[in-house]
């Protein structure tokens, strides 16, 4: 493939912006070689800027489930901006939004809207303790909750990939109250609650992680966590920045039918602008302010364009019809997949949930981040470039969830699994 114009840009940019990108992983360093420009996408495709088209299985890193560029959206971004894209005082949108969220994810009683998922899950974080009076905070290895300090530890994402799931330049002190277990492990869990019988504010989970790759909750451990929480006073906040709206309109928590205190979002509900939010229990939610002592605030949050594009987004996706098409294509996605595999001999544990997916290059079964960490990441290189050159593009890390969109179509997914297939052979 022709990159001569890709190349260029990314020459210019490592002069002016660290590492040549504004978000670590899109650098390709865990896969090798220069990312590519992208000036066009709409559907299932995107174009980068040399001509080249190719099938996008990152879609934008989640928010685009209904393809590039849907024609709704499109037209409530240009209706919102001709009317001025930032007011600073609140505007209807914002209530349209919290209304529906509040519709569909019936935990969340009441719900505030932030510019990203790292703001959401910070906040969220900060009401659980202001809410409880208690510090400690549980998370999960490989868990990635956007880049809020006291979080990044274990971390997933781009964290993982680059070898630091702990960054620098976070002050011990801004740990100390961040309790790390292992996922799916309920002994661990139990031990940390019997050390702290009364010092947890929270447990934060991605109910089905997909920041190191993908791998889903064994039967019963949500449940579990839900039923520790609530014994001792501490709330349970599901992260479904990924999962929200796309594992099921109500999210993980509607598919696994589990209730949390607290939940944040973000990617769906922007539909492809910057929006987050994190809502649950209307108590909980009122000790913000100005109701309450705990200080949250954003001169964007709420902001009309984005709420414009988000709502048109849940709107379109919630009509009807969307889950199933996912579902079906996360089906196809899966079954073709392993055939490939199991047909060119070479080892592969391909999890999907839902529109979400990740192939790791091992035996398996991938439970949790020591078994993600089993994969053969070289594989993993070779397999990423083999099919970047077939014209399908995935996440440029073994440790990130694919997506599907309503825009994917049983016919892309069939030349995906036939490309597959020939780079799987060729491995
Ligand atoms: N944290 C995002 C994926 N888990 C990556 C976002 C980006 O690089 O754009």
């Amino acid at each position: 493939m022709n990159r001569v114009q890709s190349d260029q840009l990314f020459t210019e940019a490592l002069q002016y912006i660290p590492g040549g990108v504004n978000s670590p992983v899109r650098a390709f360093r865990a896969v090798g070689g220069n990312p590519f420009f992208v000036n066009r996408a709409s559907g299932s495709r995107i174009w980068d800027v040399d001509g080249n088209e190719l099938i996008d299985y990152v879609l934008t890193w989640g928010p685009a489930i209904l393809g590039h560029a849907h024609p709704r959206i499109i037209a409530a971004v240009k209706a919102a901006a001709e009317l001025g894209t930032s007011f600073g005082i609140p505007n209807p949108h914002e209530v349209t939004m919290a209304r529906l969220i509040c519709q569909w994810v019936p935990s969340v009683q009441k719900v505030r809207m932030t510019s990203s998922g790292t703001e959401a899950c910070m906040s969220a974080i900060r009401l659980a303790r202001g809410f409880t009076k208690r510090d400690k905070i549980i998370k999960f290895d490989g868990c990635y909750h956007g880049h809020v300090d006291s979080l990044l530890v274990r971390a997933g994402s781009g964290a993982l990939t680059f070898g630091h799931p702990d960054s620098a330049g976070i002050p011990a002190a801004f740990t100390q109250h961040t309790i790390v277990a292992p996922y799916n492990d309920v002994a661990a869990v139990k031990a940390i609650f019997a050390a702290n019988p009364d010092g947890i504010a929270g447990i934060i989970i991605e109910p089905v992680p997909g920041n190191a790759g993908l791998y889903l909750p064994q039967p019963g451990y949500l449940e579990f966590l839900r039923e520790i929480t609530a014994a001792h006073g501490a709330l349970l906040i599901f992260d479904e920045v990924m999962t929200g709206f796309r594992l099921a309109r109500g999210g993980a928590q509607e598919r696994f039918q589990i209730t949390p205190d607290l939940s944040t979002f973000g990617k769906v509900i922007g539909g492809g602008l910057p929006v987050g939010a994190f809502g649950g229990r209307a108590e909980i939610m009122d000790c913000l302010a100005p109701l309450g002592p705990v200080y949250q605030a954003g001169t964007l949050s709420g902001n009309p364009v984005a709420m414009a594009a988000g709502l048109a987004n849940l709107q379109e996706l919630l009509a009807g019809g969307a889950y199933e098409h996912l579902e079906a294509l996360g089906r196809q996605l899966q079954s073709g997949m392993q055939d490939a595999a199991r047909s060119a001999g070479v080892p592969v544990t391909f999890n999907t949930c839902g529109s979400m997916f990740c192939g790791y290059f091992t035996d398996g079964p991938v439970h949790n981040l020591d078994d993600a960490m089993k994969s053969d990441r070289n594989r993993f290189k070779r397999f990423f470039h083999g099919m970047l050159e077939a014209g399908v593009y995935l996440a440029p890390s073994q440790f990130e969830a694919g997506f599907l969109s309503t825009a994917h179509s049983p016919a892309d997914i069939d030349k995906t699994v036939s490309a597959a297939a020939r780079v799987l052979r060729s491995l």
